[in-house]
């Protein structure tokens, strides 16, 4: 590799989007030149990563500025988080692991670096007094999940890193994401990837939402290029840097259903919804992203139809021999 490639720390590695984003950005700058830190070790082969792994908690702010030091990275991906379920579970670990996470994350890439950073948010940032169609860019910023609290704090801290410190931060709004590599773990939108595994594997699936509990959804491929695009971008032409809204597909688990149904006819939904419901209750339906296509750029290449045959591709083939 070049002298000029990036020295990069991904967080949360062993996670939905974090074990993409490693295999992405190992082909792209050489595996040697990312590192893979999780509180796990990875979930996926071993002998299929080629990247760098060390064990970080991400609340030990010695250990964090130490590997950004030790390994010159210039550049984070902070994507070690608690999703909202997991977090209406114990809010006192959403808040230590989201903010004390992210603060850590922030000071070793101002003390250590400087280091460049993309801290994701979420469409958790939002709350019920949000408008719920098209969620505008600038708007009310009233969660009622704790995990939407730390995302609000979150995109605000990384606005101070800006201001105050100069660092160059950023991060989008995430809605839900769907991928086929690695499952997400304790969020409200995890229905709708759990729903592609059960459809291939069994044709049923019991779903935790009603079935007309329509959210902002993305494909991997779409997050992946919101994360690369955002990163490429002129960072003084930026107006925002943490908090843009993105946007690729809003749906019910009902349309969802009969999206899968086009591919696999017999396939049947049972609707037992359970407290994820009040969290998906809270959250916009649909989001207005014209702020990130206007100052980086942004178009995503996948709506429901194009992303649902490309699942069931994958997963069917995975099944045929023998994986799933
Ligand atoms: C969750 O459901 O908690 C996440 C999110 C929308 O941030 N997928």
């Amino acid at each position: 590799m070049s002298q000029s490639s990036p020295r990069i720390l991904i967080t949360g590695a062993s996670g939905q989007i974090g074990t993409e984003l490693l295999k992405l950005l190992g082909l792209r700058y050489g595996p040697e030149n990312v590192l893979a830190a999780d509180i796990q070790p990875l979930l996926q082969d071993p002998n299929a990563v080629e990247s760098p792994f060390e064990i970080l908690d991400v609340t030990d702010a010695g250990r964090v500025e130490d590997l950004v030091r030790r390994r010159g990275v210039d550049t984070v991906y902070h994507l070690a988080a608690v999703l909202s379920a997991s977090g209406e579970k114990d809010p006192l670990k959403a808040w230590n692991v989201n903010i004390q996470g992210t603060v850590n994350i922030l000071e070793a890439a101002r003390k250590a670096g400087p280091a460049r950073v993309f801290i994701p948010s979420s469409i958790a940032a939002f709350g019920p007094e949000t408008p719920r169609l098209r969620t505008p860019q600038e708007t009310v910023l009233r969660p009622t999940t704790i995990y939407g609290v730390t995302k609000v704090a979150g995109e605000l801290l990384a606005e101070y890193y800006v201001g105050r410190f100069g660092l160059d931060v950023r991060g989008c709004r995430f809605p839900g994401i769907i991928s086929h590599e690695t499952p997400p773990g304790g969020g409200t939108t995890d229905y709708a990837v759990a729903i592609f595994y059960e459809a291939v594997r069994t044709g049923r699936y019991v779903c935790f939402l009603r079935e007309d509990s329509r959210l902002p959804m993305m494909y991997m491929p779409d997050c992946l290029k919101s994360i690369t695009d955002l990163m490429a971008a002129d960072f003084s032409r930026l107006r925002h840097h943490a908090d843009f809204n993105i946007a690729a597909m809003s749906f019910t688990p009902a349309e969802l259903a009969a999206e899968i149904r086009k591919h696999i006819p017999g396939f049947t939904v049972e609707y037992k919804p359970d407290f994820r419901q009040a969290i998906a209750d809270s959250w916009p339906e649909s989001i207005d992203d014209s702020a990130a296509r206007e100052e980086w750029g942004w178009r995503p290449d996948y709506d429901l139809g194009a992303m649902t045959a490309d699942m069931i591709g994958v997963l069917s083939r995975r099944r045929a021999e023998g994986r799933l």
